[in-house]
Protein backbone atom coordinates (compact mmCIF):
# COMPACT_ATOMS: atom_id res chain seq x y z
CA UNK A 1 0.00 0.00 0.00
CA UNK A 2 1.37 3.49 -1.29
CA UNK A 3 -0.87 5.34 -2.46
CA UNK A 4 -4.60 4.98 -1.15
CA UNK A 5 -7.60 7.16 -2.56
CA UNK A 6 -10.12 7.35 -0.17
CA UNK A 7 -14.08 7.83 -1.57
CA UNK A 8 -16.32 9.71 0.66
CA UNK A 9 -13.68 11.35 2.64
CA UNK A 10 -15.14 14.30 3.06
CA UNK A 11 -18.23 13.00 4.63
CA UNK A 12 -18.74 11.96 8.26
CA UNK A 13 -16.82 8.63 8.32
CA UNK A 14 -15.01 9.11 5.74
CA UNK A 15 -13.44 11.94 7.12
CA UNK A 16 -12.29 10.78 10.09
CA UNK A 17 -11.06 7.67 8.74
CA UNK A 18 -8.79 9.90 6.71
CA UNK A 19 -7.51 12.26 9.79
CA UNK A 20 -6.77 8.91 11.71
CA UNK A 21 -4.87 7.76 8.20
CA UNK A 22 -2.66 10.78 7.49
CA UNK A 23 -1.77 11.06 11.26
CA UNK A 24 -0.87 7.28 11.51
CA UNK A 25 0.65 6.56 8.41
CA UNK A 26 3.03 8.97 6.74
CA UNK A 27 4.64 7.05 4.51
CA UNK A 28 1.63 6.51 2.51
CA UNK A 29 -0.12 9.09 0.06
CA UNK A 30 -3.86 9.78 1.06
CA UNK A 31 -6.33 11.32 -1.81
CA UNK A 32 -9.00 12.07 -0.96
CA UNK A 33 -11.40 11.40 -3.43
CA UNK A 34 -14.97 12.80 -2.93
CA UNK A 35 -18.03 14.76 -4.82
CA UNK A 36 -18.76 17.11 -2.97
CA UNK A 37 -22.47 16.68 -2.45
CA UNK A 38 -24.34 18.37 0.59
CA UNK A 39 -23.26 15.45 3.01
CA UNK A 40 -19.49 16.14 1.82
CA UNK A 41 -17.83 19.24 3.93
CA UNK A 42 -14.31 20.35 3.34
CA UNK A 43 -14.23 21.06 6.73
CA UNK A 44 -14.61 17.78 7.83
CA UNK A 45 -10.56 17.77 6.34
CA UNK A 46 -9.06 21.20 8.04
CA UNK A 47 -7.07 18.94 10.49
CA UNK A 48 -5.15 17.57 7.80
CA UNK A 49 -5.11 20.31 5.21
CA UNK A 50 -1.85 21.15 5.04
CA UNK A 51 -0.13 17.96 5.72
CA UNK A 52 2.26 16.68 2.78
CA UNK A 53 0.97 13.17 2.79
CA UNK A 54 -2.83 14.07 2.02
CA UNK A 55 -4.09 15.28 -1.48
CA UNK A 56 -7.89 16.63 -2.50
CA UNK A 57 -9.77 15.80 -5.86
CA UNK A 58 -12.90 16.14 -6.13
CA UNK A 59 -15.48 14.12 -8.47
CA UNK A 60 -17.75 11.80 -9.02
CA UNK A 61 -17.04 7.83 -8.69
CA UNK A 62 -19.79 7.23 -10.77
CA UNK A 63 -18.05 9.04 -13.70
CA UNK A 64 -15.97 6.91 -15.22
CA UNK A 65 -13.29 9.13 -17.03
CA UNK A 66 -12.94 11.07 -13.41
CA UNK A 67 -12.28 8.09 -11.74
CA UNK A 68 -10.10 7.10 -14.35
CA UNK A 69 -7.61 9.80 -14.37
CA UNK A 70 -7.44 9.82 -11.00
CA UNK A 71 -6.14 6.51 -10.51
CA UNK A 72 -3.96 7.34 -13.10
CA UNK A 73 -2.54 10.74 -11.61
CA UNK A 74 -1.71 9.52 -8.61
CA UNK A 75 -0.69 5.94 -9.51
CA UNK A 76 -3.01 4.76 -6.82
CA UNK A 77 -2.92 0.95 -5.87
CA UNK A 78 -5.65 0.97 -2.93
CA UNK A 79 -9.48 1.88 -2.80
CA UNK A 80 -11.44 2.35 0.29
CA UNK A 81 -15.18 3.02 -0.83
CA UNK A 82 -16.97 5.52 1.77
CA UNK A 83 -18.65 7.22 -1.02
CA UNK A 84 -22.34 6.99 -0.61
CA UNK A 85 -25.70 8.41 -0.16
CA UNK A 86 -25.87 7.68 3.47
CA UNK A 87 -29.31 8.99 4.76
CA UNK A 88 -32.65 6.27 4.88
CA UNK A 89 -34.90 9.00 5.02
CA UNK A 90 -33.56 10.47 2.34
CA UNK A 91 -33.59 7.34 0.16
CA UNK A 92 -37.42 6.78 0.87
CA UNK A 93 -38.29 10.11 -0.58
CA UNK A 94 -35.67 9.87 -3.31
CA UNK A 95 -33.92 6.67 -4.06
CA UNK A 96 -32.30 7.65 -7.23
CA UNK A 97 -29.13 9.41 -5.90
CA UNK A 98 -28.77 5.98 -4.41
CA UNK A 99 -28.62 3.95 -7.32
CA UNK A 100 -26.03 5.94 -8.83
CA UNK A 101 -23.74 5.98 -6.48
CA UNK A 102 -24.35 3.18 -4.73
CA UNK A 103 -24.69 0.94 -6.98
CA UNK A 104 -23.39 2.57 -10.30
CA UNK A 105 -20.46 4.46 -8.60
CA UNK A 106 -19.28 1.27 -6.59
CA UNK A 107 -19.45 -0.76 -9.71
CA UNK A 108 -17.57 1.82 -11.96
CA UNK A 109 -14.82 2.11 -8.85
CA UNK A 110 -14.49 -1.68 -8.83
CA UNK A 111 -14.43 -1.82 -13.18
CA UNK A 112 -11.55 0.81 -13.50
CA UNK A 113 -10.14 -0.07 -10.15
CA UNK A 114 -9.51 -3.65 -11.57
CA UNK A 115 -8.37 -2.44 -14.89
CA UNK A 116 -5.92 -0.26 -13.23
CA UNK A 117 -4.57 -3.35 -11.22
CA UNK A 118 -5.35 -2.33 -7.42
CA UNK A 119 -3.85 -4.10 -5.15
CA UNK A 120 -6.57 -3.89 -2.83
CA UNK A 121 -10.60 -2.96 -3.01
CA UNK A 122 -12.14 -2.20 0.57
CA UNK A 123 -15.88 -1.71 -0.05
CA UNK A 124 -17.10 0.22 3.14
CA UNK A 125 -20.76 -1.48 3.87
CA UNK A 126 -23.18 -1.54 6.53
CA UNK A 127 -25.27 -3.29 9.32
CA UNK A 128 -28.58 -2.80 7.03
CA UNK A 129 -28.21 -5.02 4.70
CA UNK A 130 -29.09 -7.88 7.33
CA UNK A 131 -32.57 -6.32 7.51
CA UNK A 132 -34.36 -6.18 10.46
CA UNK A 133 -33.36 -8.75 12.94
CA UNK A 134 -36.12 -9.46 15.67
CA UNK A 135 -33.60 -11.80 17.67
CA UNK A 136 -30.09 -12.83 18.41
CA UNK A 137 -27.01 -11.37 15.87
CA UNK A 138 -26.20 -11.20 12.32
CA UNK A 139 -23.00 -13.09 11.72
CA UNK A 140 -20.88 -12.34 8.18
CA UNK A 141 -22.84 -15.62 6.65
CA UNK A 142 -25.92 -14.73 7.66
CA UNK A 143 -28.33 -13.84 4.66
CA UNK A 144 -29.49 -10.44 3.26
CA UNK A 145 -33.07 -8.80 3.80
CA UNK A 146 -32.27 -5.11 3.08
CA UNK A 147 -35.43 -3.26 3.43
CA UNK A 148 -35.05 0.31 2.40
CA UNK A 149 -33.64 2.01 -0.64
CA UNK A 150 -30.69 2.43 1.14
CA UNK A 151 -30.04 -0.54 2.06
CA UNK A 152 -30.64 -2.42 -0.92
CA UNK A 153 -28.67 0.02 -2.86
CA UNK A 154 -25.35 -0.75 -0.47
CA UNK A 155 -26.29 -4.49 -0.40
CA UNK A 156 -26.09 -3.99 -4.42
CA UNK A 157 -22.56 -2.03 -4.22
CA UNK A 158 -21.36 -5.08 -1.92
CA UNK A 159 -22.49 -7.55 -3.78
CA UNK A 160 -20.75 -6.63 -6.91
CA UNK A 161 -17.52 -6.31 -4.71
CA UNK A 162 -17.99 -9.73 -4.07
CA UNK A 163 -18.53 -10.65 -7.40
CA UNK A 164 -15.36 -8.81 -8.99
CA UNK A 165 -13.90 -11.01 -6.31
CA UNK A 166 -14.83 -14.21 -7.40
CA UNK A 167 -14.89 -13.44 -11.28
CA UNK A 168 -12.08 -11.52 -11.28
CA UNK A 169 -9.79 -12.04 -8.21
CA UNK A 170 -9.94 -9.15 -7.10
CA UNK A 171 -8.62 -8.74 -3.71
CA UNK A 172 -11.01 -7.26 -1.96
CA UNK A 173 -12.52 -7.09 1.75
CA UNK A 174 -15.81 -5.82 2.80
CA UNK A 175 -16.72 -3.75 6.27
CA UNK A 176 -20.25 -3.62 7.60
CA UNK A 177 -20.59 -1.05 10.23
CA UNK A 178 -23.12 -0.42 13.48
CA UNK A 179 -24.94 3.05 13.70
CA UNK A 180 -22.22 5.50 13.79
CA UNK A 181 -22.22 8.35 16.04
CA UNK A 182 -19.08 11.06 16.60
CA UNK A 183 -18.08 14.72 15.83
CA UNK A 184 -18.57 16.04 12.21
CA UNK A 185 -21.87 13.83 11.48
CA UNK A 186 -24.52 15.51 9.05
CA UNK A 187 -27.29 16.98 11.42
CA UNK A 188 -30.12 14.80 9.57
CA UNK A 189 -28.87 11.43 11.53
CA UNK A 190 -30.48 11.17 15.09
CA UNK A 191 -27.76 11.96 17.48
CA UNK A 192 -26.42 15.36 15.48
CA UNK A 193 -30.03 16.52 14.67
CA UNK A 194 -31.35 15.66 18.21
CA UNK A 195 -27.92 17.36 19.85
CA UNK A 196 -28.33 20.48 17.79
CA UNK A 197 -32.38 20.75 17.71
CA UNK A 198 -32.63 20.31 21.51
CA UNK A 199 -29.84 23.16 21.89
CA UNK A 200 -32.29 25.54 20.24
CA UNK A 201 -35.35 24.27 22.43
CA UNK A 202 -36.80 22.47 19.34
CA UNK A 203 -39.37 19.53 19.40
CA UNK A 204 -37.37 15.97 18.73
CA UNK A 205 -39.38 14.06 16.05
CA UNK A 206 -38.98 10.59 17.58
CA UNK A 207 -40.36 7.98 15.22
CA UNK A 208 -42.98 6.08 16.01
CA UNK A 209 -42.66 4.03 20.15
CA UNK A 210 -38.98 5.07 19.98
CA UNK A 211 -38.67 1.39 20.90
CA UNK A 212 -36.68 0.60 17.86
CA UNK A 213 -33.00 -0.85 18.64
CA UNK A 214 -29.43 0.33 17.08
CA UNK A 215 -26.32 -1.13 17.55
CA UNK A 216 -23.99 2.39 18.32
CA UNK A 217 -20.18 2.62 17.36
CA UNK A 218 -18.19 5.59 18.22
CA UNK A 219 -16.89 7.09 14.93
CA UNK A 220 -12.99 6.78 15.44
CA UNK A 221 -13.21 2.90 16.78
CA UNK A 222 -15.44 2.52 13.17
CA UNK A 223 -12.41 4.35 11.32
CA UNK A 224 -9.80 2.37 12.83
CA UNK A 225 -12.12 -0.97 11.91
CA UNK A 226 -12.07 -0.22 8.84
CA UNK A 227 -8.25 0.13 8.78
CA UNK A 228 -7.54 -3.33 10.42
CA UNK A 229 -9.63 -4.60 7.35
CA UNK A 230 -7.83 -3.03 5.34
CA UNK A 231 -4.49 -4.15 6.51
CA UNK A 232 -5.44 -7.21 7.79
CA UNK A 233 -8.70 -8.64 6.46
CA UNK A 234 -8.72 -12.11 4.23
CA UNK A 235 -9.76 -11.41 0.96
CA UNK A 236 -12.94 -11.77 -0.70
CA UNK A 237 -14.26 -11.75 3.15
CA UNK A 238 -16.40 -9.28 4.87
CA UNK A 239 -16.35 -8.43 8.87
CA UNK A 240 -19.12 -6.59 10.77
CA UNK A 241 -17.64 -3.69 12.63
CA UNK A 242 -20.19 -3.81 15.44
CA UNK A 243 -20.44 -1.41 18.55
CA UNK A 244 -21.98 -4.24 20.21
CA UNK A 245 -23.55 -1.74 22.29
CA UNK A 246 -27.60 -1.90 21.71
CA UNK A 247 -29.89 1.27 22.94
CA UNK A 248 -33.51 1.90 22.24
CA UNK A 249 -33.80 5.29 20.51
CA UNK A 250 -35.80 6.54 23.38
CA UNK A 251 -32.92 6.01 25.41
CA UNK A 252 -30.07 7.45 23.41
CA UNK A 253 -32.68 10.77 23.34
CA UNK A 254 -33.15 10.74 26.74
CA UNK A 255 -29.51 10.74 27.36
CA UNK A 256 -29.06 13.30 24.89
CA UNK A 257 -31.75 15.98 26.27
CA UNK A 258 -29.86 14.52 30.04
CA UNK A 259 -26.23 15.31 28.65
CA UNK A 260 -27.40 19.15 27.62
CA UNK A 261 -29.59 20.09 30.31
CA UNK A 262 -32.80 20.16 28.46
CA UNK A 263 -36.30 18.43 28.90
CA UNK A 264 -37.92 15.15 28.25
CA UNK A 265 -41.06 17.72 27.34
CA UNK A 266 -39.04 18.07 23.71
CA UNK A 267 -39.47 14.72 22.38
CA UNK A 268 -42.43 14.25 20.17
CA UNK A 269 -44.07 10.78 18.91
CA UNK A 270 -44.19 11.39 15.15
CA UNK A 271 -45.51 8.98 12.51
CA UNK A 272 -43.14 6.29 12.17
CA UNK A 273 -40.48 5.63 9.29
CA UNK A 274 -42.25 4.18 6.70
CA UNK A 275 -40.52 0.20 6.34
CA UNK A 276 -38.48 1.02 9.36
CA UNK A 277 -36.33 -1.57 11.03
CA UNK A 278 -36.98 -2.26 14.33
CA UNK A 279 -33.93 -3.70 15.37
CA UNK A 280 -30.17 -4.16 14.22
CA UNK A 281 -28.13 -6.57 16.10
CA UNK A 282 -23.87 -8.11 14.96
CA UNK A 283 -21.29 -9.17 16.49
CA UNK A 284 -17.74 -8.34 15.75
CA UNK A 285 -16.54 -11.80 16.50
CA UNK A 286 -14.52 -11.71 13.40
CA UNK A 287 -12.97 -8.44 13.04
CA UNK A 288 -11.93 -9.10 17.17
CA UNK A 289 -9.77 -12.05 15.79
CA UNK A 290 -7.80 -9.10 13.50
CA UNK A 291 -7.48 -6.93 16.52
CA UNK A 292 -9.95 -4.93 16.24
CA UNK A 293 -11.51 -3.62 19.44
CA UNK A 294 -13.77 -0.58 20.07
CA UNK A 295 -12.26 1.57 22.56
CA UNK A 296 -15.34 3.72 23.30
CA UNK A 297 -18.35 2.88 25.38
CA UNK A 298 -21.51 4.74 25.07
CA UNK A 299 -21.70 6.57 27.45
CA UNK A 300 -18.05 8.47 27.13
CA UNK A 301 -18.61 8.49 23.44
CA UNK A 302 -21.97 9.99 24.01
CA UNK A 303 -20.64 12.73 26.16
CA UNK A 304 -17.68 13.46 23.81
CA UNK A 305 -20.36 14.16 21.15
CA UNK A 306 -22.68 16.06 22.72
CA UNK A 307 -19.83 18.44 23.77
CA UNK A 308 -18.44 18.65 20.41
CA UNK A 309 -21.68 19.98 19.19
CA UNK A 310 -21.91 22.25 22.00
CA UNK A 311 -18.01 23.39 21.45
CA UNK A 312 -18.61 23.54 17.65
CA UNK A 313 -21.56 25.98 16.71
CA UNK A 314 -19.42 27.41 13.60
CA UNK A 315 -19.41 23.49 12.42
CA UNK A 316 -23.13 22.83 11.86
CA UNK A 317 -25.17 25.85 12.24
CA UNK A 318 -23.93 27.18 8.53
CA UNK A 319 -25.08 23.68 7.60
CA UNK A 320 -28.86 24.22 8.81
CA UNK A 321 -29.11 26.56 5.83
CA UNK A 322 -30.93 26.16 2.36
CA UNK A 323 -30.87 22.76 1.04
CA UNK A 324 -30.85 21.69 4.72
CA UNK A 325 -34.16 23.55 5.26
CA UNK A 326 -35.56 22.31 2.63
CA UNK A 327 -35.16 18.54 3.63
CA UNK A 328 -36.37 19.16 7.31
CA UNK A 329 -39.29 20.72 5.79
CA UNK A 330 -40.35 18.04 3.49
CA UNK A 331 -39.27 15.54 6.14
CA UNK A 332 -40.88 16.76 9.22
CA UNK A 333 -43.43 19.49 9.30
CA UNK A 334 -46.62 17.14 8.41
CA UNK A 335 -45.26 14.64 10.73
CA UNK A 336 -44.86 17.38 13.66
CA UNK A 337 -47.74 19.01 12.34
CA UNK A 338 -50.01 15.45 12.43
CA UNK A 339 -49.57 15.05 16.06
CA UNK A 340 -50.66 18.80 17.43
P1 LIG B 1 -21.92 10.76 4.66
O1 LIG B 1 -23.24 10.92 4.00
O2 LIG B 1 -21.56 11.62 5.83
O3 LIG B 1 -20.75 11.00 3.58
C1 LIG B 1 -20.80 10.48 2.29
C2 LIG B 1 -19.69 11.14 1.48
O4 LIG B 1 -19.69 10.59 0.16
C3 LIG B 1 -19.86 12.66 1.32
O5 LIG B 1 -18.63 13.32 1.52
C4 LIG B 1 -20.33 12.82 -0.13
O6 LIG B 1 -19.96 14.06 -0.71
C5 LIG B 1 -19.63 11.64 -0.78
N1 LIG B 1 -20.30 11.20 -2.03
C6 LIG B 1 -21.63 10.95 -2.20
N2 LIG B 1 -21.86 10.57 -3.46
C7 LIG B 1 -20.65 10.55 -4.09
C8 LIG B 1 -20.24 10.21 -5.41
N3 LIG B 1 -21.13 9.82 -6.35
N4 LIG B 1 -18.94 10.29 -5.72
C9 LIG B 1 -18.02 10.70 -4.79
N5 LIG B 1 -18.36 11.04 -3.53
C10 LIG B 1 -19.67 10.95 -3.19
O7 LIG B 1 -21.81 9.22 5.01
P2 LIG B 1 -21.14 8.49 6.27
O8 LIG B 1 -22.12 8.42 7.36
O9 LIG B 1 -19.80 9.04 6.51
O10 LIG B 1 -21.00 7.02 5.68
C11 LIG B 1 -19.82 6.63 4.98
C12 LIG B 1 -19.98 5.21 4.51
O11 LIG B 1 -20.18 4.35 5.64
C13 LIG B 1 -21.16 4.98 3.59
O12 LIG B 1 -20.77 4.07 2.59
C14 LIG B 1 -22.23 4.40 4.49
O13 LIG B 1 -23.10 3.58 3.77
C15 LIG B 1 -21.38 3.61 5.46
N6 LIG B 1 -21.94 3.42 6.81
C16 LIG B 1 -22.41 4.48 7.53
C17 LIG B 1 -22.88 4.29 8.83
C18 LIG B 1 -23.42 5.43 9.66
O14 LIG B 1 -23.98 5.18 10.73
N7 LIG B 1 -23.26 6.67 9.28
C19 LIG B 1 -22.87 3.00 9.37
C20 LIG B 1 -22.39 1.93 8.61
C21 LIG B 1 -21.92 2.15 7.34
O1 LIG C 1 -35.68 12.16 13.11
C1 LIG C 1 -35.41 10.98 13.38
N1 LIG C 1 -36.21 10.32 14.26
C2 LIG C 1 -36.01 9.01 14.61
O2 LIG C 1 -36.74 8.45 15.40
C3 LIG C 1 -34.29 10.28 12.80
C4 LIG C 1 -33.37 10.98 11.82
C5 LIG C 1 -34.08 8.98 13.16
N2 LIG C 1 -34.93 8.35 14.01
C6 LIG C 1 -34.70 6.92 14.31
C7 LIG C 1 -34.62 6.04 13.08
C8 LIG C 1 -33.66 4.96 13.50
O3 LIG C 1 -34.36 3.91 14.17
O4 LIG C 1 -33.42 6.81 14.92
C9 LIG C 1 -32.72 5.64 14.47
C10 LIG C 1 -31.42 6.08 13.84
O5 LIG C 1 -31.75 6.77 12.65
P1 LIG C 1 -30.63 7.34 11.66
O6 LIG C 1 -29.69 8.20 12.44
O7 LIG C 1 -31.33 7.94 10.49
O8 LIG C 1 -29.83 6.02 11.28
P2 LIG C 1 -30.32 4.63 10.63
O9 LIG C 1 -31.52 4.80 9.81
O10 LIG C 1 -30.36 3.61 11.72
O11 LIG C 1 -29.07 4.34 9.64
C11 LIG C 1 -27.71 4.61 10.08
O12 LIG C 1 -27.02 3.46 10.42
C12 LIG C 1 -26.64 2.57 9.39
C13 LIG C 1 -26.95 5.39 8.98
O13 LIG C 1 -27.68 6.56 8.60
C14 LIG C 1 -26.66 4.52 7.80
O14 LIG C 1 -25.86 5.23 6.85
C15 LIG C 1 -25.92 3.29 8.26
O15 LIG C 1 -25.70 2.41 7.21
Amino acid sequence: MKNILVTGGAGFIGSAFLRHMVAAYPEYNIICYDKLTYAGNVDNLLPVSDEENYRFERGDIADRRAVQRALEHYAIDTIVNFAAESHVDRSIIEPDAFIHTDVVGAYILLDEGRKHGIERFCQVSTDEVYGDIEVGFSVEDDRFLPNSPYAASKAGGELMARAYHVTYGMDIVITRGSNTYGPYQYPEKLVPLFTTEAMDDRPLPLYGDGKQIRDWLYVDDHARGVDCILHFGKTGEAYNLAGENQRHNIDVTRRILELLGKPASLIRHVPDREGHDRRYAMTAEKARALGWQRQYDFEDGLAATVGWYQENEWWWRKIKTGEYLEYYKRQYTERLASIR
